[in-house]
């Protein structure tokens, strides 16, 4: 008889359409979180897992997962990304296949598409790693700094000024809770949904500071419902950043298409793919 190999799993783009699956069920089912949603906070996650990279040293970035850890996972911008990462503990368990890295990064890529946001094209490839791939506390940005610290954090990725004002339209989702960051509020009015309001209301709105003991933010004048952090008023008041807020505001395709673009860059940053590996895009449950 001929000798037994044993069976090695290699996942095709069906099974990567399956968790995707499982992530919008979840998403769909469990709606008493937040605004009604986890599809902000698994976007969180996939970007603090992939913010950490430095060109320089190549460390850092999705490929490793290491936010599982308490050296990294304890650092003051990860707070309460946890509630991402057990909201994905049984789709890790019902696809042990997956490496936690790339299933953090789909589950970013699900939730966008299933916000209503662009495709977002995925390859996978991403492998953990252990405690010791940990990075250091401060790579991710401070909201409380404005332009030049946002250029030292993002150019450190490799990313320009027109790629850090389209990241930051991210901010239309989701909501700061002060037991984490210590800020408060949505961005928008309607902050599980994909669009290019951030922009419109950072331009269009009059903020101001609002009156609280907590740290400085601004809230909008007419209804005080919505926040802009000190880092995301910087791109209204630097010259450069401004002009593609503008664009942005004025032209939600552009914003989709540059979007989509940067954050696939964000989402691959030091991974190390093979040659072949081919770019996946998923069907959302609403097509
Ligand atoms: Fe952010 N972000 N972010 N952010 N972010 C917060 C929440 C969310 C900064 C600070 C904060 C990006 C850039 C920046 C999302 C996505 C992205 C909170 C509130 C703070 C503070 C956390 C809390 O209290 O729960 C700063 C500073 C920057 C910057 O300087 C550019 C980027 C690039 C993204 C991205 O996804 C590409 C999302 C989504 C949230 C909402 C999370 C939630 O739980 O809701």
């Amino acid at each position: 008889a001929a000798p037994s190999t044993p069976k090695v799993f290699t996942p095709k783009f069906e099974d990567y359409q399956a968790v995707y699956n499982e992530i919008a069920s979840r998403l769909e089912e469990k709606d008493d979180y937040d605004d009604g949603s986890y599809g902000p906070v698994l976007v969180r996650l996939a970007w603090h897992a992939s913010g950490t990279y430095d060109k320089e040293t190549g460390t850092g970035g999705s490929n490793g997962a290491t936010m599982r850890f308490a050296p990294e996972g304890s650092h003051g911008a990860n707070a309460g990304l946890n509630a991402a990462r057990d909201f994905l503990e049984p789709v890790k368990a019902k696809f042990p296949w997956i490496s936690y890295s790339d299933l953090w990064i789909l589950a970013g890529v699900c939730s966008i598409q299933e916000m209503l946001g662009p495709q977002i094209p995925y390859r996978p490839g991403r492998a953990d790693r252990d405690i010791t791939a940990c990075t250091p506390d401060g790579r991710l940005p401070d909201a409380a700094q404005g332009q030049d610290h946002l250029r030292n954090i993002f150019y450190r990725m490799g990313f320009n000024d027109q790629e850090i004002v389209a990241l930051s339209g991210a901010h239309a989702l989701g909501r700061c809770h002060a037991k984490r960051s210590g800020y408060e509020g949505p961005w928008t009015f309607s902050p599980t949904v994909l669009t290019n309001d951030y922009f419109k209301l950072l331009l269009n709105e009059k903020w101001q500071w609002k009156k609280w003991d907590g740290p400085k933010q601004y809230e909008d004048k007419s209804t005080k419902s919505l926040m802009m952090l000190p880092a995301d008023y910087a791109l209204i008041q630097d010259k450069k950043f401004k002009a593609y807020v503008e664009k942005y505001a004025a032209d939600n395709d552009l914003f989709f298409k540059d979007f989509q673009a940067v954050i696939v860059k964000l989402f691959e940053l030091g991974v190390p793919f093979a040659e072949s590996t081919e770019k996946m895009v998923f069907k959302p449950t609403s097509a």
